[in-house]
Formats: structure tokens, C-alpha cells, sequence
């Protein structure tokens, strides 16, 4: 099925709805968002609203921010999420929410459902790779997740990358995702509120940066965003996610990438 208009945009049908733009207030928009889920539920079981379900997979270094980008795209705090010299997150873990009429598709008002995988950080202090690619997908088939469509790298805009991370994670995604693993990526830059101070335009910023992150920019197509997905912000935050994401997915026509068979030695 081609939804994708000759210049990769969004078609007038694939749009975002804009009624789905929340109040701008963040505590109540989050319970807002809430009771919205649980009416629209209700709504959605007797009028059969079409769903398009998209797994959402989070990937990044250590304390980089995945589980908070989690969870503003989920407006909650599902994930848990906190400043700490040992890894947070040892554990995969899936959390889905459905957002009742995101997006029109052919003529009709469509809910999207995304499941968000988080998962341990690559490299980590606690697993090995091998460990780590062997708890992510015995719960990705406990789960029945067979696909990602959105693979979300996750990388902190104020810290340079390593060489070595850059190759840990080149590494892992080809093994779990295959070759083509940067075709349905996106690099999420967090912390971009600690560039307050310097005068450059993102642009700028990624051009003066460290040549790692410039060739991971290079190998996901130049999608980048940056965020601050610290508590303040995480509403906005999540609309603006979620929206890219739906680009992204319109882009590859709503393909997916198969997990792949693991074999740990
Ligand atoms: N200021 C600021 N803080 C952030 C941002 N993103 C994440 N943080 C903070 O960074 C810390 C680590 O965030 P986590 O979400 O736990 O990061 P993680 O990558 O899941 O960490 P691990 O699971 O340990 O690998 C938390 O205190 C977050 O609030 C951001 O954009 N701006
Ligand atoms: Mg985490």
C-alpha cells in the first residue's frame, strides 16, 4: 500500500490530527491525557476505530536518557528513569499506550497505538553484550514482538561519543535488526537544555561535533532530534516524538524490520 506522497511528506490523510494537541499545561495535560485514553477506549470498542500499532524500540550508552524519552512519548513515567553512576535499566521492558484519532487514514480517523520497548544501555557496567542481546529478545518472543518499526537512538547532545560506543551499538543493531537496521532509525540527542549557553544552531552544533556522532547522523539519513525530555518539557516533548515518528514510519511506506534469530555462543 504506497501512503507516501512523491516528496516522502506526510500524506493529507497520514497527517498528525491536529485536535490530538494537548493543553499546554504539563501536570494536566498528563492526567488529561489519561482520562482521554480511558474514555477514547471505550469509544474506540463501539465505533471499531481503525489502529495502526507501531513497536517503538529504544537503544543508546549508558544514562543517556532512553527511559525518559519513554516515557514522554508515553506522557508517563512508566519507565523508570534517574541520575545514577550504575545503569537503571537492566531489564527490557514494554509499555503501550493507544492515542485515540492521532492521524486520518484513507478518510477515516485513525488511533496510534505504540508499544516502547526500553532496554538495558550498550555498552553497560552490568552485561555483557551477548547477555544483553540474549534478555532483549527472549522478551521481545515472550512478548510476541517480532518486528521494530521505529528504532530510536538514544544519545546525550552535551557528552562527545566514543568511538568505542559507536562500534558496541553499530555491533549489537546489526546483529538484533540486521544491515539495514539505520533505514527506520532516528538519533534523539537529549539534554539539548544544556546547550542553552552556546550560540550555535543545532545545525552548527552537530557540523563543530564530534566526527562519531556526525557519521551515526550520516547512516540514519540526517533524522536527528533534540531533546529535553527532563520533567519540565516532557510534554511537549512526547507530541513533538510522536509526530516524527509517524513521519518516519509514512517515510518506509509502514514497513518493519524482523528481529533476527540470536544465537548466543
Ligand atoms: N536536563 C536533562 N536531563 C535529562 C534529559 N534526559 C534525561 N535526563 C536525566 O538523565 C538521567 C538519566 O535518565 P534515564 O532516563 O534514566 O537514562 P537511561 O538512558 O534510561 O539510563 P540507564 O537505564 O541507566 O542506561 C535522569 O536523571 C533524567 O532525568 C534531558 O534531556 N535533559
Ligand atoms: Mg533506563
Amino acid at each position: 500500500m504506497n501512503l507516501e506522497n512523491q516528496n516522502g511528506q506526510l500524506d493529507e490523510e497520514d497527517k498528525p490530527n491536529n485536535n490530538e494537541r494537548p493543553n499546554k499545561d504539563s501536570k494536566y495535560a498528563r492526567w488529561s491525557l489519561y482520562l482521554r485514553q480511558i474514555i477514547s477506549g471505550s469509544q474506540n470498542t463501539r465505533t471499531q476505530q481503525e489502529v495502526v500499532t507501531l513497536n517503538v524500540l529504544l537503544v543508546g550508552g549508558p544514562q543517556t536518557g532512553k527511559s525518559a524519552v519513554g516515557n514522554a512519548l508515553l506522557g508517563s513515567l512508566e519507565f523508570s528513569s534517574s541520575l545514577s553512576s550504575r545503569p537503571v535499566t537492566l531489564e527490557p521492558k514494554l509499555c503501550s499506550l493507544s492515542f485515540p484519532a492521532f492521524l486520518r487514514r484513507q478518510g477515516k480517523e485513525t488511533a496510534l497505538r505504540l508499544r516502547v520497548i526500553d532496554t538495558p544501555a550498550i555498552p553497560n557496567l552490568a552485561l555483557t553484550e551477548a547477555e544483553i542481546l540474549q534478555n532483549v529478545t527472549t522478551f521481545m518472543s515472550h512478548r510476541s514482538v517480532e518486528s521494530v518499526d521505529v528504532l530510536l537512538l538514544v544519545l546525550r547532545a552535551d557528552v562527545p561519543l566514543g568511538r568505542e560506543v559507536e562500534n558496541q551499538l553499530n555491533h549489537t543493531l546489526e546483529v538484533l535488526l540486521g544491515p539495514s537496521w539505520n533505514s527506520h532509525s532516528m538519533i534523539i540527542l537529549t539534554h539539548k537544555d544544556q546547550l542553552r549557553g552556546s550560540k550555535l544552531s543545532q545545525t552548527q552544533f552537530l557540523q563543530r561535533g564530534s566526527s562519531v556522532t556526525q557519521r551515526l547522523v550520516e547512516k540514519v539519513e540526517n533524522r536527528v532530534y533534540f531533546a529535553d525530555v527532563s520533567t519540565k518539557h516532557v510534554w511537549q516533548e512526547g507530541t513533538k516524538l510522536r509526530e516524527s515518528i509517524l513521519q518516519l514510519t509514512v517515510r518506509n511506506k509502514y514497513s518493519s524490520l524482523q528481529l533476527k534469530q540470536v544465537t548466543i555462543p
